[in-house]
């Protein structure tokens, strides 16, 4: 009979192409021989590294599913392994990586016009300018479609907006050269996005303090972007899409992308736990591996990321073809983020008091997942977008 394999419980390996199996062991080996060394002490002091955007850009990471401009047009499920790769290591080091890729890049190339794509993408694939991507404000996170922030004719200076408000909570603010805004058009009340250079805005019109202290995604860094009259060409403005629409065009990709990314985290909780369970004994000399209460965490965990990741494959081959309705993205976003925060929590039980030490890494997989079932909606925002879709009746507001 064929050779059961645990790092692969349900043959997930037979369903990726050559292109995609290679895609994929680049990502592999970048992320253990380069980021994990870094990762503790980035943890440890809360410091983002902007070179490892420099470092997936060089090896056409960043932006992936992008035909042309400098970006490597692979398919969805290509992109889904780089972050599983990378979440692998840590989600602080994918939430850089998506947002660049999926809610700064995205909406330029889906929504931009000839001329923004042809000045931001490259230099944004190479990684040499950081983006962020500004929705959530302090009074608005679930409900973006409230937002408070206002774009309406600059007062002096002609073929200018002006950009009023703030956001909080958002990825690689602090070191952004490129922001994504989106902001209600004072003419209309409709939401628009802008994209926003740091670079172009007048002292005291963008501010961007961090946000420090966290307590998970400590190896990403997290901050406020404070806008106050901030001029911005009229030509920034995408020129199509307006409403919701805009916003979560781009945040489909990158919640797609998250279900990906947590099984990558789920699966290194999975593997340190093994591994310190065949090593660790206790009781007349029997490794912890021998007992069935440990042998079901291991089983539990291992179940729900091989299903986990199929069910992320069959998405992303919808996707690709057009047919992968939100709803779906929304079930394996909520699902994936739920199963793998669920169950690092069991397995951390696994490593007894060294788990409270960061060593062993897998307390910080568990803080950092608190995260990822938080943002890009919360799990239970989720399962409301679900539940209209099988009543027809929306349970919001
Ligand atoms: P609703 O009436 O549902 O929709 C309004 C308009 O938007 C359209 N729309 C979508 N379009 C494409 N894809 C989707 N997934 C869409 N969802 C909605 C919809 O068709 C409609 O279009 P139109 O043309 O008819 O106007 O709007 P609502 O206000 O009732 O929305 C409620 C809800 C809960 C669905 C939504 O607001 C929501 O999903 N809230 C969660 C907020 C969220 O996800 N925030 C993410 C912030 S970014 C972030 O967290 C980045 S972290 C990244 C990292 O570090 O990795
Ligand atoms: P709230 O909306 O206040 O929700 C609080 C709780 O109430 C949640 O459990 C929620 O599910 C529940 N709730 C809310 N409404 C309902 C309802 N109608 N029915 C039932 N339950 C409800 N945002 C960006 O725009 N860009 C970024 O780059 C970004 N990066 C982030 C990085 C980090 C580290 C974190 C923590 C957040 C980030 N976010 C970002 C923000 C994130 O998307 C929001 O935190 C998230 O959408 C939830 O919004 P909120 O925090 O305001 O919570």
């Amino acid at each position: 009979a064929p050779k059961y394999q645990w790092t692969d419980p349900l043959g997930s390996q037979n369903l990726f192409t050559e292109e995609e199996l290679a895609v994929s062991e680049t990502a592999e080996s970048y992320c253990q021989e380069q980021l994990m060394p870094r990762v503790l002490e980035a943890y440890r002091n809360e410091d983002f590294d902007r070179n490892i955007l420099q470092e997936m850009g060089e090896l056409g990471l960043l932006g992936a599913t992008i035909q042309g401009y400098d970006c490597a047009g692979v398919s969805s499920v290509a992109s889904g392994l780089i972050t599983r790769a990378v979440e692998r290591v840590d989600s602080g080091y994918r939430s850089a990586m998506s947002v660049q890729s999926s809610l700064v890049m995205g909406p330029i190339y889906e929504h931009g016009t000839q001329e923004l794509k042809d000045k931001f993408l490259p230099t944004l694939a190479k990684g040499k300018w950081v983006g962020a991507f500004g929705l959530t404000e302090p009074n608005h996170g679930s409900d973006p479609g409230s937002m408070e922030t206002v774009a309406k004719p600059h007062p002096t200076k002609k073929g200018y907006y002006s950009l009023s408000g703030s956001k909080t909570w958002i990825s690689n603010s602090p070191i952004a050269d490129v922001f994504i805004i989106w902001a209600k058009l004072q003419e209309t009340g409709k939401i628009r996005g802008f994209v926003v250079e740091r670079s172009q805005c007048p002292v005291g019109t963008l501010e961007t303090p961090a946000i420090k202290n966290k307590n998970g995604l400590r190896a990403s860094i997290t901050g406020m972007i404070q806008l106050d009259n901030c001029p911005v060409p009229q030509e920034n403005m995408f020129p199509e899409v307006e409403g919701l629409r805009g916003p979560f065009s781009c945040l489909n990709s990158a919640r797609y992308g998250i279900s990906w990314g947590v099984m990558g985290a789920l699966e290194d909780c999975i593997d340190r736990a093994r591994t310190y369970s065949l090593e660790r004994t206790q009781f007349k000399g029997n490794p912890l591996a021998k007992y069935q209460l440990i042998q079901k965490k291991l089983a539990d965990a291992s179940t729900d990321a091989a299903f986990g990741i199929l069910a992320s494959i069959q998405v992303g081959r919808l996707k690709d073809e057009g047919k992968a309705a939100p709803e779906m993205i929304s079930m394996i976003k909520r699902q994936n983020c739920d199963r793998a925060l669920a169950n690092s929590r069991t397995l951390q039980e696994i490593f007894g008091g060294n788990a409270a030490s960061d060593e062993y890494h897998i307390g910080r997989h568990v803080a950092n997942l608190f995260v990822t079932q938080t943002y890009e909606g919360q799990s239970d925002i989720h399962a409301l977008i679900l539940g209209r879709a099988i009543t027809g009746v929306q349970a919001f507001a």
